[in-house]
Formats: C-alpha cells, structure tokens, sequence
C-alpha cells in the first residue's frame, strides 16, 4: 500500500522526509512517479488537475494539503472515497499571525504613516485602545476561532458570525443569515475565513460592503470566490469601504489589467496567509494515513454535501 503525493506548490523531499521521519515503512510516492497504480491506497494532493485521482483502484482516501477543499469538489471527476482536509497546529498558528499582523497594521495606521513619510509629514496621532476597535470573523471554524482568540488576547473588541450556534463569554457570535446585519453592523474591520461554498460564493458583495460602518476595512485570507471584485472597487471608490488587504483572488495571479494591482487603497499579498510545515503537519497526515491502514475512521472528512 503506497500514499501519492502530488503538487506543485509543496516541497516533496520535505514532505516525504517527515512522512518518514514518522513512519520509515511508509511507500511515499511522488507524482509523477507513480508506479504500480493498484498499489495507491491514499493521495495527499494539493490542486491536482481535474482527472488526476481516476485510475486508481485501490484508491481509498483523498487526503487535501489545504484546508479548503472547494478546489477538488469542482472536480466532477474526483473519486468518491473520504475527502479528508487540512487541520495543523502550523497552519493555524501562521495564519492567526498574519490576521493579527493585517489588523494591527490597519488599526495602527502603517499605511498612513508610510504615505506621511513619502510626503515628508511627522504627524502622530495617540493610538486607540484596541478594545475600542471591533473586529468581526466571518467563519469560525479551526482557523477563524484561533485568529479570533489571538485578536481577543490583544483585547480587541472580536464578534464572529458562524452556521451553528456558538457561545463564549469574550466574543459575540452571530448566526447565519438573519445574524449577519446586527454582526457587520459596528465593525471596524471584517476578516473573511470561511470556506468556499454554494452559499459563501461572492458573500462579500455590495449588500455586505453598505451595511459596515463607513470607513470600514476588508481583510479577505478565504478565496478570492467570497469577493465581488466590481463591488469591493464600487465602494472603495464611493469613499464608503476605507481600504482592504485581500491574500486571495478569483483568479491567482490577477490578470496584470485588474484594477486590483494599482488601487491606492488595496494591499495584495499572493495567497500567503498561511501555511502549514510539513515537519509538522506531516504527524496529522500519517496518523489519519494509519488509522486507513488500521480500518479506522478518519478525522477532518469533509461534508461534500455541506461543501467544508
Ligand atoms: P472550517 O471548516 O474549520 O470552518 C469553517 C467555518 O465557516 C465554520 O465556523 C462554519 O460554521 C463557517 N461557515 C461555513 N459556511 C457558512 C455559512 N454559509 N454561513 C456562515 N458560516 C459558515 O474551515 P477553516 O477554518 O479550517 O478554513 C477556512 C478557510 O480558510 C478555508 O476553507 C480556506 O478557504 C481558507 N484558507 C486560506 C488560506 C490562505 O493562505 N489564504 C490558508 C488556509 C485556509 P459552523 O461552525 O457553523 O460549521
Ligand atoms: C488552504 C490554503 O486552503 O492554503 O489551506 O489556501
């Protein structure tokens, strides 16, 4: 029995060598190295062509490198085995930094220090207390409940908006569709961390832009697919929406003419708001790996229903 790794984004000589590192029997092969396909029994992949995992008969599960798994559940042709997604400690931890880097760097004003600066200005302004700032998380599931704690630990005013009813006693969570007025309401900043479904696509659209406060700021590190790009501009434009930092684009990179690129209030970063460590990650791929091994159930399978 052999795992498949296939992608082109990850380092596959760091990945086999941690797979390794915890199970040194593991048959780790590397696409396009496939060998004997009745011997591939699980496929760790990141963004694998539409068509790529067919052909494998003795194909079991489907383990993703991401998080987001709405890449592979595009692909008609992906064989019907558990879908089980990505859920590190690393992957986690890297992107609570870059929202709690995103938020500081609007709440402490980087950029209009960087454009004073330029213009030759020294002009302070005393920082608000964060706890007069509020933040709010669309999605609070393993990524969006851990950068909502580490906003809360530097005493921002964090509210989050979720499916299922959730309660603790330092955020306020609102709920689905009737929720989401009251939640964008009194927000200084939205960070968007959902997944990439049938009901989040183009979410962050005019209707949500209209109903923040003026002058709020857009942080989006989920899929470029949650974002209405005409609309971000359209508000951005009207002095309404006061900036956004966007890691995620429909279409990655964006074609150079997009607006995007050049926009005075928009900050691009190319979709690198976390990552997980292979040294790391690697213990939750070859534990799962072992419990298909052992017949046991998996853990992270996704709902293809659901879509996350
Ligand atoms: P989870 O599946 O753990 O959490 C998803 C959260 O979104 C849950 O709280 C869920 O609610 C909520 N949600 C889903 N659908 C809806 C809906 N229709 N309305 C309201 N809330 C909804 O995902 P992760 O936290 O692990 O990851 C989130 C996303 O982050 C990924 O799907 C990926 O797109 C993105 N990502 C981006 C990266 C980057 O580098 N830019 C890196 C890694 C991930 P409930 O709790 O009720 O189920
Ligand atoms: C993910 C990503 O989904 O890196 O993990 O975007």
């Amino acid at each position: 029995m052999a795992l498949l790794f296939k992608s082109d984004s990850d380092n596959a000589d760091r990945w086999r060598r941690a797979c390794l590192s915890l199970s040194p029997d593991l048959d780790f092969r590397v696409w396009p190295e496939i060998g004997r396909r009745e011997d591939i029994e699980a496929a760790l992949v990141w963004a694998p062509e539409s068509g790529a995992l067919t052909g494998f008969p003795n194909l079991k599960a489907i383990f993703s490198l991401g998080a987001g798994v709405d890449g592979l559940l595009q692909d008609r042709t992906l064989p019907d085995v558990p879908l089980c997604r990505m859920v590190d400690p690393s992957l986690t931890k890297t992107m609570s930094d870059f929202v709690l880097m995103a938020v500081l760097h609007r709440f402490r004003e980087v950029d209009r220090y960087a454009r004073d600066q330029h213009a030759g200005r020294w002009q302070f302004a005393i920082p608000r207390d964060t706890a007069d700032c509020a933040v709010g998380i669309m999605g609070l599931g393993e990524l969006g409940l851990d950068a909502a704690r580490t906003l809360r630990s530097r005493g921002f005013d964090v509210r989050a908006w979720a499916r299922s009813p959730r309660a603790f006693s330092d955020i306020r969570v609102f709920q689905d569709a009737e929720g989401l007025e009251p939640f964008l309401s009194e927000l200084e900043i939205l960070v968007c961390m959902l997944p990439l479904t049938s009901a989040t696509r183009g979410i962050l659209d005019k209707r949500v832009f209209e109903k923040l406060p003026k002058g709020a700021y857009l942080i989006n590190v989920a899929r470029g697919g949650h974002l209405v790009d005409d609309d971000l501009l359209a508000s951005l434009d009207a002095g309404h929406l006061g900036g956004a930092l966007l890691d995620v684009f429909e279409t990655e990179p964006p074609d150079l003419d997009h607006r995007f690129w050049r926009h005075p209030r928009i900050s691009m970063t190319p979709h690198v708001a976390s990552y997980c460590l292979p040294e790391i990650a690697a213990r939750g791929v070859v534990a799962n790996y072992e419990r298909l091994i052992r017949g046991e159930p998996l853990e992270h399978v996704v709902d293809r229903a659901r879509g996350y």
